[in-house]
């Protein structure tokens, strides 16, 4: 049974508009960081929701219970994320279980998904920091440890990251 379960919130089945055109996609971004971290030895399973329901996602979960659960969040799915991050943090089975959030949506509600419940948040391309992330968790007897002496705070990240963030550098100057 894999420990890395990678998911996203979308549902075709929610979608009325979508339903006309049907042109689903494929879940790219959640896709390459699957290939990368069996790449690099970690064995992981995708979750596309894209033709399921919440009701079956949901009990993919609650069957795998990974260890480390990987969300892609962008604008139109984040409040199936937040079911989700609810119901992980609601059952009893899956207290083990890390949320990590990636994807577009994250880095502009980063401090609100946090106090929602999500562990962690990847802001950007995630193949590398998600490999270091399932390193970490995944080593067994780390429950317990400081996870702040391994993840760095937003507030000490260097000034430069931060501008970034604060609108002094808008993404349309790239
Ligand atoms: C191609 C594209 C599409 C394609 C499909 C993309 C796909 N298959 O995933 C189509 C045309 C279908 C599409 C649709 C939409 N899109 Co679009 N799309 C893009 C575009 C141009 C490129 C995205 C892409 O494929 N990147 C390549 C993949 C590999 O990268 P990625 O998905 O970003 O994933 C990387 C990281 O985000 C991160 N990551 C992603 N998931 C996770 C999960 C975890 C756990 C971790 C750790 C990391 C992580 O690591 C990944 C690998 O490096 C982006 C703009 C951009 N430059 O990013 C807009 C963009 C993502 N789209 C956007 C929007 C708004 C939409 C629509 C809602 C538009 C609409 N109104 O219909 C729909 C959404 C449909 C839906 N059901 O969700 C916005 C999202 C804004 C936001 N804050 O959420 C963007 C950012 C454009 C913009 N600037 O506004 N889109």
């Amino acid at each position: 049974m894999s420990s890395i379960l990678l998911t996203h919130g979308y549902f075709l089945c929610d979608d009325p508009k979508e339903q006309e055109i049907m042109k689903p996609y494929a879940p790219l971004g959640i896709l390459y960081i699957s290939a990368y971290l069996e790449e690099h030895g970690y064995e992981n399973t995708v979750f596309d929701s894209t033709f399921s329901s919440f009701e079956e996602l949901s009990a993919e979960v609650l069957r795998v219970a990974p260890r480390v659960l990987g969300i892609y969040t962008n604008l139109m799915t984040k409040l199936n994320v937040l079911r989700l991050i609810r119901y992980v943090k609601s059952t009893p089975e899956l207290k083990r279980t890390k949320i990590v959030l990636g994807g577009p949506e994250v880095k502009n509600h980063a401090e609100n998904f946090l106090k929602y419940g999500a562990d962690v948040l990847v802001v950007g391309e995630g193949e590398e920091t998600m490999l270091e992330l399932v390193t970490f968790y995944s080593a067994e007897n780390k429950d317990g440890i400081d996870e702040k002496k391994f993840f760095p705070v937003f507030q000490e990240l260097p000034f430069s990251i931060q501008k970034i963030k604060s609108k002094q550098v808008r993404p349309e100057h790239y």
